[in-house]
């Protein structure tokens, strides 16, 4: 994809900081197109036929990333599909989770577009697990219980935060504090970026 029809932002943050919450509203306003990394994997584990069903379901009990082959191939198809619906072959993306891991960022990048910035909603652990646990009551997640909730943070710290110290290291991550309710985060997600992009 030509950086010239696609914008494409990364969308980071622990699991239950809020991105699908944000990026709802982003969407909502700015007509950015959301895809879920983590969605198009589950959808990707039910379909019927899929020959990774299994791989996935393990890996998101796990609180483990997929191979990086599967998530991209996944967001490019999303990202052809969208294209292919709009008259001028333009779009927004805002991609939710991901890349949570170096060698997907990198991959990303370079085969399929540059991210124009990365977002990052930043909140602490124990804010992000009293949301999960609450959302696990009636989420039907299956990496919505307190082991998975362990396993995805600790695979959060070591290997996705390095990806988010790389970006901020290139001056590309607009941060955000995630811990204030929904509404605040928002506004201040709109005040940065406005600035940042420069509408
Ligand atoms: N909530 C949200 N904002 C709030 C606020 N400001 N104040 C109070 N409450 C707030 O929100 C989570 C909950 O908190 C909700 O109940 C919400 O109402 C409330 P949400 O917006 O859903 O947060 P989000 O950050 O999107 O949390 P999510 O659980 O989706 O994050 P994860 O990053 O864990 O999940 P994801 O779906 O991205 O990935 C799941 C798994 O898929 C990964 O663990 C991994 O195994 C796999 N995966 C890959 O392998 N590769 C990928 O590239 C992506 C995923
Ligand atoms: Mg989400």
């Amino acid at each position: 994809f030509s950086p010239d029809d696609v914008t494409v932002l990364f969308v980071l943050g622990g699991p239950g900081a809020g991105k699908g919450t944000q990026c709802a509203r982003l969407v909502r306003d700015y007509g950015f197109t959301h895809l879920s990394a983590g969605d198009l994997l589950r959808a990707e584990q039910e379909r019927p036929g899929s020959q990774y069903g299994q791989l996935i379901k393990d890996c998101i009990r796990n609180g483990e990333i997929v191979p990086m082959e599967v998530t991209i191939a996944l967001l490019e198809n999303a990202m052809r599909a969208t294209l292919d619906k709009t008259a001028d072959k333009k779009a927004r993306f805002l991609i939710d989770g991901f890349p949570r891991k170096m060698d997907q960022a990198l991959k990303f990048e370079e085969v399929v577009c540059p991210a124009k910035l990365v977002l990052f909603y930043d909140c602490p652990e124990a804010v992000m697990e009293g949301r999960l646990l609450e959302r696990g009551k009636t989420s039907g997640r299956a990496d919505d219980n307190a082991e998975s909730i362990r396993k995805r943070f600790r695979t959060f710290v070591e290997t996705s935060m390095p990806v988010v110290r790389h970006y901020e290291a290139e001056g590309r991550v607009v941060k955000v504090d995630a811990t204030p309710p929904p509404d605040h985060v928002y506004s201040d997600t709109r005040e940065k970026l406005r600035k940042a992009l420069g509408d």
